[in-house]
C-alpha cells in the first residue's frame, strides 16, 4: 500500500473538504499541507478538488455526486490514487474505491508511509511497524475482498472469516512480539537518561511542529551534523548533544520527531518510547516557525500533542525561529504575548541564538551552582569529580589546600563535602 515505493512516482488526485461554515482558507492551507506531504512521500499531485460538505456522508465521507466528479478527474488525468485530507472509516475508504476506481489512501496513511520510509533505527522501525498494524487490523476485512476481487472475484470462494480470523489473530501475535521489544527499548532509554540524571546535568527537549528547524537550531547550537532538511518529518530519531550555557553551566538538548496537525493518534501512542524524551525534560524549547501564515495552528497542534503526551504542564520555551523572513519577524513580535517566556532567533544565520542560551540559562538558574572550594589535598581526587561533571574555572594549590572555582550543577553540588564550600 506505499503509494512511495516504486521508482516511478504514483500519481496522485488530492481531495480536500470544507464542513459547514469552516473557513475556506483553513482548508486551503491544510491541502497545501497535504500536498507537501505527497510531495514528501514522493507522489507525483496531478489536481485537487476541494468539497464542500454540508454534512458527512456516512457511507461515502464526501456526496456521491461529488465522487462521480472526482472519479472523472481522475481518470482524464490519469491519477493512480486518490489522496484524502481527512481520516476515512475502512468502509468509507472502500466504498471510495469503487466509485473512483483507483487506490483511496487518507491522511492517515500517508503519515504512515512516510514515517516507514524514514525509519532508519530499530526503535523507529519498530514504533511504525505498531501504529501500521494498529491501523490495519480494523481494515483487514477489505483487504481479503480486495484479493478475492483481483482473483476474478465471482463465484470464487475468498479466504472468508476463517482467514480473516487467522489474520487478525496473527497480527495480534506480532503486535504483542513489538510492544514487548519496545518496552525493552523504553527500558534502555530510561537507563540512559538516569545516567545522564547522574550527572544532574539538566534535560532540555526540541519540540515543534515539523518543518520549523528543530535540527537545524540543534546543529548551531551544538554542531550536532544531524539531518536538516525542507521535508516533513526529516527527523525521526531522537539525537542528544551536550549544549554549554553562558554561565557554563552544561545541559543535555535533545531533537525529535516533529508534530503535525492531525497527527495520527496510532502514531502519538506508536512513539511514546521516543516521545519520554518530552516528559523526561526539564525544559522544552518550543520551536515555531514565525514565517508560517498560519503559524497559530500549528503551536495550538503542537500544543494538542503535548497535552496528549501528558506534558502539559512542563516549563515551555517559545523559540520564534525563521526571523531571518519578513513574516517571520513580524510575526514573532506579535506571538511573543502568548507565552511567558520567547526568543526571537534564527537558526539558519545564528541571529538571536546567544539570547536563547542565555533565556535557558535564567530559566534553569536553580539548577546550577557557582561554587568557591577549599579542598583537602588529601581528597584530591575530587577535582577530577569537578572536572567531569561541571566547568572548573580556576584551580590552585595554597598549602595543603586546593583551591577551585567551578560551575556545577545543583544535584552535584549536594554530593560535597559543605565544610569545602567557601561562603
Ligand atoms: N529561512 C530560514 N530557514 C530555516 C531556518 N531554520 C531552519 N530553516 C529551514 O527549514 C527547513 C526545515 O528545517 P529542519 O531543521 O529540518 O526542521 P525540523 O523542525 O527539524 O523538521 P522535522 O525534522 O521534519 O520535524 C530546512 O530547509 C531549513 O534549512 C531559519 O532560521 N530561517
Ligand atoms: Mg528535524
Amino acid at each position: 500500500m506505499h503509494p512511495t515505493q516504486s521508482d516511478t512516482p504514483e500519481k496522485a488526485w488530492l481531495v480536500a473538504t470544507t464542513l459547514g461554515d469552516q473557513p475556506r482558507a483553513e482548508v486551503e492551507d491544510s491541502l497545501r499541507e497535504l500536498k507537501a506531504l505527497a510531495d514528501t512521500a514522493r507522489a507525483e499531485v496531478l489536481g485537487e478538488t476541494l468539497c464542500r460538505l454540508r454534512a458527512i456522508q456516512p457511507s461515502t465521507y464526501i456526496g456521491h455526486g461529488k465522487a462521480l466528479q472526482i472519479a472523472e478527474n481522475v481518470k482524464t488525468s490519469g491519477a493512480s490514487l486518490v489522496i484524502f485530507d481527512d481520516d476515512l472509516s475502512p468502509a468509507q475508504g472502500r466504498a471510495l474505491e469503487e466509485i473512483l476506481g483507483v487506490r483511496v489512501v487518507d491522511r492517515t496513511q500517508l503519515i504512515l508511509d512516510i514515517f516507514a520510509q524514514r525509519a532508519l533505527t530499530l526503535e523507529g522501525s519498530l514504533q511504525i511497524e505498531l501504529a501500521q498494524l494498529q491501523y490495519l487490523i480494523p481494515r483487514l476485512r477489505g483487504l481479503w475482498t480486495h484479493l478475492e476481487r483481483q482473483k476474478g472475484g465471482i463465484g470464487l470462494k475468498g479466504p472468508g472469516e476463517k482467514q480473516l480470523e487467522l489474520d487478525r489473530r496473527r497480527i495480534e501475535q506480532r503486535v504483542g512480539r513489538i510492544r514487548s521489544q519496545l518496552q525493552i527499548v523504553r527500558q534502555r532509554r530510561a537507563e540512559l537518561r538516569r545516567g545522564r540524571r547522574r550527572h544532574g546535568w539538566a534535560l532540555l527537549t526540541l519540540v515543534g511542529y515539523t518543518n520549523a528547524g528543530k535540527s537545524t537550531l540543534l546543529n548551531r547550537l551544538t554542531n550536532a551534523g544531524v539531518l536538516a532538511d525542507d521535508q516533513l518529518f526529516a527527523t525521526l530519531d531522537p539525537t542528544t548533544r551536550q549544549l554549554q550555557l553562558p554561565n557554563h553551566q552544561l545541559c543535555l538538548l535533545t531533537d525529535t520527531v516533529g508534530f503535525i496537525r492531525k497527527l495520527p493518534h496510532h502514531l502519538v501512542e506508536a512513539f511514546k518510547a521516543t516521545l519520554e524524551e518530552v516528559n523526561e525534560a526539564d525544559l522544552l524549547l518550543h520551536v515555531i516557525d514565525a514565517s508560517q501564515p498560519r503559524v497559530d495552528e500549528q503551536i495550538a497542534a503542537v500544543e494538542a500533542v503535548l497535552r496528549e503526551l501528558g506534558a502539559q504542564g512542563k516549563p515551555v520555551l517559545a523559540v520564534f525561529n525563521k526571523t531571518d523572513l519578513e513574516r517571520g519577524r513580524n510575526q514573532s513580535i506579535r506571538l511573543a504575548d502568548r507565552f511567558r517566556h520567547s526568543v526571537a532567533i534564527s537558526a539558519a544565520t545564528g541571529e538571536g541564538t546567544q539570547t536563547l542560551c542565555q533565556a535557558i540559562a535564567d530559566l534553569l538558574r536553580d539548577r546550577v551552582a557557582h561554587l568557591r572550594l577549599k579542598i583537602p589535598a588529601s581528597e584530591g581526587r575530587w577535582l577530577a569529580a569537578l572536572h567531569a561533571n561541571g566547568k572548573v574555572l580556576e584551580q590552585k594549590v595554597s598549602g595543603k589546600h586546593l583551591l577551585v572555582e567551578a560551575i556545577v550543577s545543583s544535584s552535584f553540588a549536594a554530593t560535597l563535602d559543605p565544610k569545602w564550600i567557601c561562603r
